[in-house]
């Protein structure tokens, strides 16, 4: 690597096409240079689109000379085998969250990673480089509201594509709240429980909607997260935390406001992939900096890993309809 981080996209769906585009135009530190799909065609016009060589398989593109390092935007369940096979390689891998399905696999992740030596993963918790969710942060560690005590968060979809099940209410869903929350507290969790609710008659499937997640960390604080994974009013993202000489909340993305007809209103956004686009601009310019420095400082296979510990309780707790431990293993020096 000279000036460039050549990049190989394992992917072509919506989102990885949607980075291909970020990386290409907005990070100039970055190339897409290898493409693969599970449906070959998708990543065929890809490659076309964009010049890239195109590679019948993840596994192919990951052993690639000319591939630096490699993004993951694959299904979920993918994740882990394509991140373990980059460690093989000792490359870089940008995974989208989840790092994996499980805690177990996140285990093999970091285990394969200190073997290497170095930080070489980073996952895709786009939230942390959100301006509103930074501000938060830096509000509650400058003090000044004194300690957190408790989250309010709620995060609501209008659909899902087909196939969606309970549990991925966790592990696609609330998994960025069960990130972002331990972020924004700096705080380990201790229990984490589902809740029933009323269900919704604007669920499609057959799949609980919508949950709520009830977590406690270390120091006693709790966080409830609202889940509503369909047929909700909009895609809509909140998040207030209270401390003890005051709160604050999340603001809503800029919206231009109308004073017409006796309302003062203003839209929000429906499609989830609109809502932190910036955020994903400044995590993927952030990244490829700190790839060409040879040391990564964004979210961590750490983070990965107690995000799923966290959903792993968290979907025990629905079998067992009680809070369930968040037992996590030591933290490895490298992630200190
Ligand atoms: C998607 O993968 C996300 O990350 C969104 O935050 C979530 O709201 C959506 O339901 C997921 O499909």
């Amino acid at each position: 690597m000279e000036n460039k981080v050549r990049v190989g996209v394992i992917g072509c769906g919506a989102i990885g096409r949607d980075h291909i585009r970020r990386l290409t135009g907005l990070v100039p530190e970055t190339d897409v240079v290898a493409v693969a799909d599970f449906i070959p065609e998708a990543a065929q016009k890809v490659a076309g689109q964009y010049g890239a060589k195109f590679y019948a398989t993840g596994e192919e593109l990951i052993a690639a000379p000319e591939v630096d390092a490699v993004l993951i935007t694959s299904a979920d369940p993918s994740h882990a085998g394509y991140v373990l096979e980059c460690l093989k390689h000792n490359k870089y891998v940008f995974c989208e969250k989840p790092l994996a399905q499980t805690a177990s696999d996140c285990e093999k992740i970091m285990q394969a990673e200190l073997a290497c030596g170095k930080r070489l993963v980073q996952v895709g918790f786009m939230r942390r480089y959100d301006r509103g969710y930074a501000a938060m942060k830096e509000l509650i560690a400058g003090g000044r509201l004194g300690d957190p005590l408790m989250i309010h968060a709620a995060h609501r979809n209008v659909s899902q594509a087909p196939g969606f099940e309970t549990d991925y209410a966790i592990t696609r869903v609330a998994i960025h709240e069960l990130d972002i929350s331990r972020w924004l507290l700096g705080d380990e969790y201790a229990t984490a429980q589902v809740l029933a609710v009323r269900q919704s008659k604007a669920t499609k499937g057959e799949w609980l909607n919508p949950q709520v997640v009830m977590l406690t960390t270390k120091s006693g604080q709790r966080i409830d997260i609202e889940v509503q994974t369909d047929g909700a009013y909009a895609y809509d993202i909140q998040c207030q935390v209270v401390c003890e000489n005051g709160t604050v909340n999340l603001p809503d993305p800029a919206a231009v406001v109308t004073r017409a007809d006796a309302k003062y209103s203003f839209d929000i956004l429906t499609d989830w992939s609109q809502r932190f686009i910036e955020a994903y601009d400044i995590e993927f310019q952030q990244w490829a900096k700190a790839v060409l420095a040879d040391h990564l400082t964004g979210p961590s296979t750490w983070d990965g890993y107690a995000a799923c510990v966290a959903a792993d309780a968290v979907m025990l707790s629905r079998k067992t309809g009680k809070p369930e431990n968040v037992n996590m293993i030591d933290k490895p020096a490298l992630y200190a």
